[in-house]
């Protein structure tokens, strides 16, 4: 059996970690596209030097052509710009839309049964964008911003309690924003739930924090933003569509009726991830309290939805 293909358009900071990562995991062979001529060339001939050091076999190739992205299996967007310190994720609206229209005219003609993962902020605006644009099926399109987020909370609630991350369950919903809502009741350490080791107010610290996670590391950076945890988030959300692993993990999903949302907004859900993309959308119940914090979050990715439905019209 071929191997599969992985796209990634946008060979920056995220770009190149993907690639390398996916190297490592040998999940398929990559090409990396990005308008820097040059840039994707000599990260993928970098890559493959390392290949007998890595034990790897897959082939990962530059190119400045969209047409690279042919028969590509998934495809991951990273085109467009970071953050700098001061500016918040919506300010990058106008400038990065412009980026997924190329991005996802270009799918549309050369990759239309891609599964496709859009990583360019602002997160939930961007990837309604794509699936406009792309004009591919709903449950194929999906933003990672969620199993970021999950990771941000699970990782501070572990340095809190000094326990190991990786046994720490968490859940963030809502927007890929200030907005984001983090679930006291839904994270769990070792299977023991959250409330009975941590109280509400220590937990609300720690979700505040994560909402503010990327702010921190782009003022930490002052030139660009996070993208060690965003590339491999990104990853995991495709391995789950290559190896259909039914994983569950929160998504920016199209919703229609789910949480009271309909449009098709894109927002941060829970959903089971497959072969078939988004193979279902879970509707937890949520508190009052949480419900009306999520209904929060999605009246400001409604807001700058609606930009772009006006720049689409
Ligand atoms: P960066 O290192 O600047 O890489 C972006 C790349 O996109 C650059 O190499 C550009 O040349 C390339 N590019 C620009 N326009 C095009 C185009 N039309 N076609 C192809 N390539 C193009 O940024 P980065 O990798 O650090 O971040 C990429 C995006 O991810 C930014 O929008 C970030 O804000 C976003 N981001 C999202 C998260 C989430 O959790 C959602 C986290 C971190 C970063």
């Amino acid at each position: 059996m071929a191997r599969k293909k992985i796209a990634l358009v946008g060979a920056g900071q995220i770009g190149g970690t993907m690639a390398l990562v996916l190297a490592q995991k040998q999940l398929g062979d990559v090409v990396l596209i990005d308008i820097a001529e040059g840039v994707p060339q000599g990260k993928s001939l970098d890559i493959m030097e390392g290949r007998l050091v890595l034990g790897s076999s897959c082939i990962v190739e530059g190119s400045n052509d969209y047409a690279a992205l042919k028969g590509s299996d998934v495809v991951i967007v990273t085109a467009g710009l970071p953050r700098k310190p001061g500016m918040s994720r919506d300010d990058l609206l106008d400038v990065n839309f412009g980026i997924i229209e190329k991005v996802g005219k270009a799918i549309k003609e050369h990759a239309p049964n891609a599964f496709v993962i859009v990583v360019t902020n602002p997160l939930d605006a961007m990837v309604y964008a794509m699936q406009k644009i792309s004009g591919l099926p709903a449950n194929k399109v999906v933003g990672m911003a969620g199993v970021l987020d999950s990771a941000r909370l699970a990782c501070f609630v572990a340095m809190e309690l000094d326990v190991s991350a990786e046994d720490v369950q968490a859940i963030v919903m809502g927007g890929h924003g200030d907005t984001m809502v983090g679930l006291h009741d839904f994270c769990s350490v070792g299977g023991i739930p959250l409330p009975q080791l941590m109280d509400k107010a220590t937990f609300d610290k720690l979700a505040k924090r994560t909402a503010g996670a990327g702010g921190e590391i782009v003022a930490l950076l002052k030139t660009g933003s996070a993208f060690y945890s965003p590339g491999v988030s990104a990853i995991k959300m495709a391995e789950a569509f290559l190896l259909d692993k039914k994983s569950v993990v929160t998504v920016a999903a199209s919703l229609n009726g789910e949480y009271g949302v309909t449009g098709g907004l894109y927002c941060g859900v829970p959903v089971k991830l497959g072969a078939n993309g988004v193979e279902k959308i879970f509707q937890v119940k949520l508190s009052a309290d949480e419900q009306k914090a999520f209904d929060v979050s999605v009246a400001a990715v409604k807001d700058l939805v609606a930009w772009v439905d006006k720049k689409m019209a």
